[in-house]
C-alpha cells in the first residue's frame, strides 16, 4: 500500500481542555508520522472557508462560529492509506455512535465539539495541508 498524506485538526474543545497532547500520542502510537504542525486561530470568515461544502448545511453558521471560538492545531499526517486508516481512528462523527479506541470516543463532547477532523480524500487532504501550511513545512 502507498505511503500518503491525511490532514487533521484538533478542534477548538479538544485543545482548551487540554486534550492535545493525549491526541497526538494516539495519533502516533497509531503508526501515523507529523509531516507539519502548528498552533493557530481562524476566524469566522476562514472557518467557513473550510467548511464551505457544507454551507447550505442548517448547522453551518454554529459550525463557523464553533471552529473559530479557540485555537485550533492544523496537523498534516503521513502513513500507509492515510486517508482511510485516520477516518477509522478518529471515529464516527456523532460520539455516541464512535467505536471504542477512536478518538473521538475518547474525547469528544457532541456531534459539533467532536474534538478532531479527518480528511475525506486525498484531494481534499491536500487542499486542506496547503490551507495552513505552505509547500516549504511540507517536508
Ligand atoms: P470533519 O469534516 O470535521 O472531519 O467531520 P466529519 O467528516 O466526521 O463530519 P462532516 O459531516 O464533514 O461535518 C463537519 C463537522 O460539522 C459538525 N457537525 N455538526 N450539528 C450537527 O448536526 C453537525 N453535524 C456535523 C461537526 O463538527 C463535524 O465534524
Ligand atoms: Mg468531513
Amino acid at each position: 500500500m502507498a505511503t500518503n498524506r491525511t490532514f487533521t485538526m484538533i478542534k477548538p474543545d479538544a485543545v482548551a481542555e487540554g486534550n492535545s497532547g493525549a491526541i497526538i500520542k494516539m495519533i502516533e502510537e497509531a503508526g501515523f508520522r507529523i509531516v507539519a504542525i502548528k498552533k493557530t486561530l481562524l476566524t469566522k470568515e476562514r472557518a467557513g472557508e473550510f467548511y464551505a461544502v457544507h454551507a447550505e448545511r442548517p448547522f453551518y453558521g454554529e459550525l463557523c462560529d464553533y471552529m473559530s471560538s479557540g485555537p485550533i492545531i492544523p496537523i498534516i499526517l503521513e502513513k500507509e492509506n492515510a486517508v482511510l486508516d485516520f477516518r477509522t481512528l478518529i471515529g464516527a462523527t456523532n460520539p455516541a455512535n464512535a467505536a471504542e479506541g477512536t478518538i473521538r470516543k475518547a474525547f469528544a463532547k457532541s456531534v459539533q465539539a467532536n474534538a478532531i477532523h479527518g480528511s475525506d480524500s486525498d484531494e481534499n487532504a491536500s487542499i486542506e495541508g496547503f490551507f495552513f501550511f505552505g509547500g516549504i513545512e511540507q517536508f
